[in-house]
């Protein structure tokens, strides 16, 4: 069974518990609280040299980081992940764009504003950059939902699991979505999949519920 190091109130971590939840998979799960300094302890670097979470532990001993890479992962041979090659390269496309585009912008500001006490002071001069470049990576992604259901491949997929984790914390910290109507029909579409759970949920859930 994977074991999941992951914090609740994190999106990229949110992602891989959506991704394991949509498909059923049981795994194990550590909370490692970020601001607590958890994922820098000796313990947690030898297993992620790099100190941040989501972490999969895929067999005994062996780690996988890098949410959009555990999305490839723990999605790989289903539906989630396209396997046509230009498909598979515009899944790749769009999880680049939340790495570069969305999660340093919405995710920052998400941080700083929700978990942090006193960020919006702390962060004041770089909160206006998240929010600039927050919002132009939300029109990219209005104009690609103008006239598509979903990401990618006629249907739900990986790319729409990366995008979502942040996309749909956008309103809780100071982003407005009213100029952005086909994202917040996508946003409560996917909340609509079969599957979906909230960022709240824990894996306890699924093994109470069988
Ligand atoms: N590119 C990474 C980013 C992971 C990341 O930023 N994780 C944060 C929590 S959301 C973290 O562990 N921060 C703690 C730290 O950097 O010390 C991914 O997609 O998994």
């Amino acid at each position: 069974m994977y074991t999941l190091y992951s914090m609740q109130r994190s999106g990229n971590s949110y992602k891989v518990r959506l991704a394991l939840a949509r498909l059923g998979i049981p795994y194990r799960q550590v909370e490692i609280d970020i601001l607590q300094g958890e994922s820098r302890t000796p313990e947690f670097l030898a297993k992620n040299p790099n100190g941040q979470i989501p972490l999969l532990e895929v067999a005994p001993g062996r780690y996988l980081s890098e949410s959009n890479a555990i999305l490839w992962y723990v999605a790989g041979g289903t539906t989630l992940a396209p396997e046509d090659r230009i498909e598979k390269a515009e899944a790749l496309q769009w999880m680049f764009f939340e790495q570069h585009s969305l999660e340093p912008n919405i995710g920052a500001a998400y941080f700083w504003l929700n978990l942090i006490k006193g960020g919006r002071e702390l962060q004041q001069h770089a909160l206006e950059d998240w929010m600039e470049n927050g919002y132009r990576a939300l029109g990219v992604m209005e104009m690609h939902l103008a006239d598509h259901r979903y990401f990618v491949a006629n249907h739900f997929t990986i790319a729409d699991i990366a995008l979502y984790a942040y996309t749909h914390l956008a309103e809780t910290c100071d982003f407005e979505l009213s100029r952005f109507p086909a994202v917040r029909s996508w946003l409560s579409s996917m909340a609509d999949e079969p599957g979906h759970v909230a960022m709240d949920w824990q894996p306890e859930a699924m093994a109470a519920a069988e």
